[in-house]
């Protein structure tokens, strides 16, 4: 140590102990890492440091101490505002910063209300570093040097950075074989390479995608084409063509899971109408939500093109000048009119480019119902107006239709009003999970209501009617509070089982409801409406199955490449059977991780390479 005696400590390495530090303090604070080994610590450990040593080392290129300094503070801020933009982020969507999401600033007014919760008075702290650089560069004291390196040192210092680059590679290299091919995992490439390393891969990887859309070209499609069609699950008899020139009306519950249908908070029902509708529809209690970052927007796009979202950004937003054959479209190409109800602001997730894309003739937004400041709770209009309001829409609707309706109120952070309220909040310290039953069983009534509107409009018996939650409503976040209502821990088994969503097709003049424990996913719902109004899908492009035929397999598929099985579940690179929860060895879900891999990786060429607009329609 006694040649540190006497020496200053130069200013750039003192803005890259600073970051270094800092960011690795987010990482224990802020983001939920799991690491399993020494190697990943250490791999964590040293994750930022090559690259605030490249960044803040190009400092040294400045000729003017003055412009070094400067250089060095702007940069320190500017990395400290990606650290903190990926931590709101990371609250709310838990999930990292992804490029087209950032720039979705229209979405951002509206994330407003949700957004703010996110804030905390302590987050302040995250700029600390900021201020005391600028304050050493204001006051300048004695113990640190404001001198340029010399030539040598800045050769040797700039040869530490890449070794330690190599070596994190290396070491990444080791522990997650293929890292940086395997786009779909934010969290691997976050834990192995760094926030910043992370946040410029997002960004080459985005002008990547724009790129495959100018190279690709019609042959890709054939492969897609041969696989789509030696899966395909051939309807069943009995259920084809049943709902034959009846209306259409979908509606997306809101944040609404599976684990609230048939259970009680309090010992009160949570959907106690929904408990009813099941006994006499087809209800699906296997069902998963497949949606990526893109929440509504993703199990919209899944519902509608029977395709994978993609593993970043939403599609609505980076692929909504493609070419698709959507559910709408078919169905107009059948001589359905199409519509699209939701009273939120048209542009929120794109959906005013989006809807006219996916072939809507119709799309009632914000600026087609009446919102006053009473009728409003969250994100927009309460669920109650909003299905009163759309009933009449539907009314005056040429038959037959197809009408998508997406609810609102049941959103984080899920307030309510006090005469809104109808059973008691469960009871923990988490004020989110608490709220939820609340919001649920709200949104449970307004559909109540909305059916007895169709009952006595006459929809009710020429339509059918398909029920689905669009995603979760309670994240990973919150698994302390959800194991308390559940009674048994959140394992990484049972945070895959929680993306169970409801999933009721009510078809008229069914007297006695079914439970279908088929295995699937949203991206199953195009085929099984379009064949239950007996509209083949014979030579379309989806990677869905009918979940009515014989042939639909037990299988799904999420974006992050975890997988679900009658028996197995694939999460986070373990493989266990899912009723005894035992952990398999690997090789045992290979198969399924293939399937799973493949289809991924198809629907990403045919999204961005625009490869439908190569598909002829037959
Ligand atoms: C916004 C609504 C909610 O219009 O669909 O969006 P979400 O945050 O759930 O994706
Ligand atoms: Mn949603």
């Amino acid at each position: 140590m006694k040649w540190l005696v006497g020496r200053k400590l130069p200013l750039t390495w003192a803005a890259v102990l600073l970051l270094w530090i800092k960011t690795f303090i987010v990482y224990l604070a802020n983001f939920h890492i799991d690491t399993e080994n020494t190697l990943q610590n250490w791999i964590l450990w040293m994750n930022p440091l090559s690259f605030l040593l490249f960044v803040l080392g190009l400092g040294q290129f400045w000729k003017k101490t003055e412009n070094q300094m400067t250089y060095v503070v702007a940069i320190s801020l500017i990395l400290s505002l990606l650290l903190y933009a990926n931590v709101v982020f990371y609250r709310f969507f838990n999930d990292y910063l992804t490029l087209p999401l950032l720039f979705q600033t229209n979405n951002f007014g509206d994330l407003g209300n949700s957004a703010w919760e996110e804030f905390q008075w302590y987050d302040f702290f995250i700029f600390t570093d900021v201020l005391l650089l600028f304050l050493i560069v204001k006051r300048k004291p004695s113990f640190i040097s404001f001198q340029p390196f010399s030539t040598i040192s800045r050769r040797a210092y700039f040869y530490v950075a890449a070794s330690l680059l190599c070596l994190n590679l290396g070491l990444a290299e080791t522990e997650r074989p293929q890292l940086l091919t395997r786009t779909f995992d934010r969290e691997a490439l976050v834990k192995n390479i760094g926030i910043y390393y992370y946040d410029i891969y997002d960004i080459l990887l985005q002008s990547k995608s724009s790129a495959q859309r100018a190279l690709a070209d019609s042959s890709e499609l054939s492969d897609i084409e041969n696989y789509i069609h030696a899966n395909y699950a051939k309807p069943s008899d009995k259920w084809f063509g049943i709902a034959q020139r009846k209306n259409v009306i979908v509606i997306s519950m809101e944040s609404m899971q599976n684990f609230v249908i048939n259970h009680k908070v309090n010992g009160q029902e949570i959907t106690p109408f929904l408990n009813r509708l099941i006994k006499n529809s087809l209800y699906f209690d296997n069902f998963y939500h497949q949606t990526g970052q893109g929440k509504t927007s993703d199990s919209e796009f899944l519902l509608e093109n029977s395709l994978y979202p993609l593993g970043r950004g939403a599609v609505f937003f980076t692929n909504s000048g493609n070419t698709y054959y959507s559910m709408a479209k078919k169905l107009k190409n059948s001589g359905y009119y199409t519509a699209a109800m939701h009273a939120n602001n048209k542009s929120f997730w794109n959906r005013d480019i989006m809807y006219p894309a996916l072939g809507y003739d119709r799309f009632y937004s914000a600026d087609d119902y009446h919102i006053t400041p009473e009728n409003v709770i969250n994100w927009g209009l309460k669920d109650i107006p909003f299905f009163d309001q759309s009933a009449k829409f539907l009314e005056e609707l040429p038959n037959p239709f197809y009408a998508k309706l997406i609810t609102l109120t049941n959103h984080h952070p899920f307030y309510y009003s006090p005469e809104d309220q109808k059973i008691s909040e469960f009871t923990s310290n988490d004020g989110t999970v608490n709220r939820y039953f609340v919001t649920a069983r709200y949104t449970d009534e307004a559909v109540e209501r909305f059916l007895e509107k169709l009952k006595k409009n006459g929809l009710y018996d020429r339509s059918i009617i398909v029920l689905y939650g669009d995603h979760y409503g309670i994240s990973q976040n919150h698994n302390e509070a959800m194991s308390q209502y559940l009674g048994r821990e959140i394992t990484p088994l049972e945070a895959v089982k929680l993306q169970k969503v409801p999933c009721i097709i009510h078809i008229p003049g069914m007297k006695k409801g079914m439970t279908i424990h088929e295995v699937a996913g949203q991206i199953d719902l195009r085929p099984t409406i379009l064949h239950l109004l007996g509209i083949e899908t014979k030579h379309d492009i989806q990677f869905g199955h009918d979940l009515l035929s014989r042939d639909h397999p037990d299988f799904v598929a999420f974006r992050d490449g975890s997988l679900v099985t009658d028996h197995y579940v694939y999460t986070r690179n373990q493989c266990y059977e899912q009723e005894s929860g035992k952990l398999l060895d690997r090789q045992v879900c290979s198969r399924f991780s293939k399937t799973a891999q493949t289809e991924l990786s198809y629907s990403d060429r045919i999204i961005y390479g625009d490869l439908l607009r190569f598909y002829k329609d037959k």
